[in-house]
């Protein structure tokens, strides 16, 4: 038998439940992981009013991440810029409206963080196929940066690309799994940030693409 330590909680080969990535930025692995089949029938049910869609960049480019979005506010871009809007531009009617495990997750993952009373007016789906990836960007849509941007990964695992406040400034590399939360708040709520290209695989809850689900207050 070994002595006992700190870690006695932890398998030998396991991660911290909770590891800080920078001043501000928290990952909580498995937070969502018990929700997580609730949190894919939001997704669902949303997409079902909100399809998924390749929007376009100021610049031209397909992004190859799908997007919806879901609660007051949602996030689009096309050949005019990026902005946030009520209504969804495919449809003109308002986005559906966030559902309720949504919201709980978001305030209760931002508590866990260090944020208390999070009421996120924004929540951005992203899905990523095989392949498909985020290059390195800000996300300085939102006006005001007082509150934190918080992620959930579900469904094929990524890395992400974790920089500093330039863009040439070195990335760290954070591999996520499904049911991981990140809250990025304080001064790495401006960091930049990216998303490797996505391995092939298929997850028993998603199949073949990873979901991540960024919650911003935005209005
Ligand atoms: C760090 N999405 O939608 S989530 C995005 O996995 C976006 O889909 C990625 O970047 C994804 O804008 C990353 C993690 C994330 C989101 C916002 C951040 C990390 C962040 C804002 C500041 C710093
Ligand atoms: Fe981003």
């Amino acid at each position: 038998m070994t002595t006992p330590g700190l870690f006695d909680d932890l398998e030998d080969d396991a991660l911290p439940a909770t590891q800080a990535l920078a001043s501000g930025a928290v990952l909580l692995r498995g937070f969502a992981r018990a929700r997580a089949g609730a949190l894919l029938d939001g997704v669902s049910k949303v997409l079902a009013q909100a399809p998924l869609r390749h929007l376009v960049t100021p610049g031209g480019f397909r992004m190859s991440v799908a997007m919806s979005n879901c609660g007051p506010l949602g996030w689009v871009s096309d050949r005019s810029g990026y902005r946030y809007d009520a209504n969804d531009p495919d449809s003109g009617r308002p986005w559906p409206a966030m559902p309720e495990v949504f919201a709980e997750l978001a305030d209760s993952a931002a508590r866990a963080g260090g944020f208390d009373g999070f009421a996120p007016d924004a929540c951005l789906i992203n899905r990523y196929e095989p392949g498909t990836r985020l290059s390195l960007h800000q996300d300085r849509d939102e006006g005001h940066y007082d509150w934190p941007i918080v992620s959930v990964s579900l469904g094929l695992p990524a890395v992400f690309l974790f920089g500093g406040g330039r863009r040439s400034d070195k990335a760290q590399r954070v591999p996520l799994v499904h049911g991981d939360v990140v809250v990025w708040g304080g001064p790495s709520r401006l960091h930049y940030h990216g998303v490797l290209p996505v391995k092939d695989g298929v997850h028993p809850m998603t199949g073949a693409c990873r979901i991540n689900l960024t919650f911003r207050k935005a209005g």
